[in-house]
């Protein structure tokens, strides 16, 4: 496979490629995009240096699929023009997303909506992609009724730059360039993306719409509220999930052991949870915690932690690639 990524050279770029590497995707050309600025940049794809080309030159090299992390706006003046060359991108952006034309896929739980028809396929949103996962089995087996999550996320969501802030904050450097509207170190600011006009951030409301588009089930009521915190490991959500039906604690955990993706990390006598320290770097969901929540019938608590680069990101847009190419639909 050809495979062109577009926005190489920033953050979740550079894990895509590591991520394509490390799952041995059977990449038989990479091609490094990215805009005017970037071009003739070098990056490296299993130990060898490559030359960032611009989108045109992308695309006349006939790329199988396309790889995309370089924002909203370009996505939407850019992708087109690569879907219509017959190339299929992925798409990390919130452009897409809600486009009732376009599939929002996370492999686990919804890759059997993909036909070779969807040109431009959209990649969720991070703290969504880990939630959904982990209740998929859980909708399929007891019904969800109604889910609350609070969360807790890493400053790599926001970028290189916020992971700057949060280190020169912490070095004492008063003149590095704040990409929050505070201080993140030492401090907790309940706002990522920006206010509605309903109260609630562009975050929350995002976890709230893509869940039931990913689920396809609008049935099942969500609200969130998220929260940015000072690492950088990956996102950490408290979830409750409110169900239809009663269900059994153990069966839960056996459920939730034998999903595709999850790992459960649940051992509070040996202090075993998830945590983001751990979850850098892997590609897996993280869950604990699991209980009853006592002050409600058939009503759980959970704690989910995954690498947002990773799963929430450059992971998953990758398995959705290759979902296509093993279905032969690219
Ligand atoms: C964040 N969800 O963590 C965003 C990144 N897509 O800010």
């Amino acid at each position: 496979m050809k495979v062109a990524v577009v926005g190489a050279t920033g953050l979740v770029g550079g894990e895509i490629l590591k991520v394509l590497e490390e799952r041995n995707f059977p990449v038989s050309e990479i091609i490094p995009v990215a805009s005017e600025r970037s071009i003739g940049k070098k990056v490296s794809f299993k130990g060898k240096e490559y030359t960032v080309v611009g989108y045109d030159e992308a695309i006349a090299k006939k790329p199988n699929v396309a790889i995309f992390s370089a924002g909203g706006s370009t996505s939407l003046a850019i992708a087109p023009k690569f879907a219509e060359a017959g190339i299929t991108v992925v798409d990390n952006s919130s452009a897409w997303r809600m486009d009732p034309t376009k599939k929002l896929v996370v492999p686990e739980v919804n890759a059997d909506v993909l036909t070779a028809e969807d040109k431009i396929i959209a990649n969720p949103n991070c703290s969504t992609i880990q939630m959904v996962v982990v209740l998929k089995p859980l909708h399929d087996k007891y019904k969800i009724k109604r889910v609350v999550v609070s969360t807790y996320q890493s400053v790599t969501g926001t970028g290189k730059a916020a992971v700057d802030q949060l280190f020169g904050e912490r070095a004492g450097d008063s003149s590095v360039e704040k990409v929050y509207p505070y201080t993140i170190d030492l401090n907790v600011l309940p706002h990522i993306d920006v206010f509605q006009e309903n109260g609630y951030t562009k975050e929350e409301m995002k976890m709230i719409k893509e869940t039931n588009k990913i689920m396809g089930d609008d049935s099942i009521r969500v609200t969130a509220t998220t929260v940015r915190i000072p690492t950088i490991g990956g996102h950490s959500e408290a979830v409750n999930i409110e169900f239809e039906n009663d269900f059994d604690l153990a069966e839960v955990r056996a459920l939730l052991e034998a999903t595709e993706g999850v790992i459960v990390q649940d051992d509070p006598a040996n202090l075993v949870y998830p945590m983001p320290i751990n979850a850098h770097g892997k590609d897996e969901v993280f869950v604990g915690r699991i209980r009853r929540d006592e002050s409600q019938d058939n009503t759980l608590n959970l704690w989910i932690v995954a690498d947002n680069l990773r799963k929430g990101a450059a992971t998953n847009a990758v398995q959705i690639a290759e979902y296509l190419s093993k279905k032969g639909l690219i």
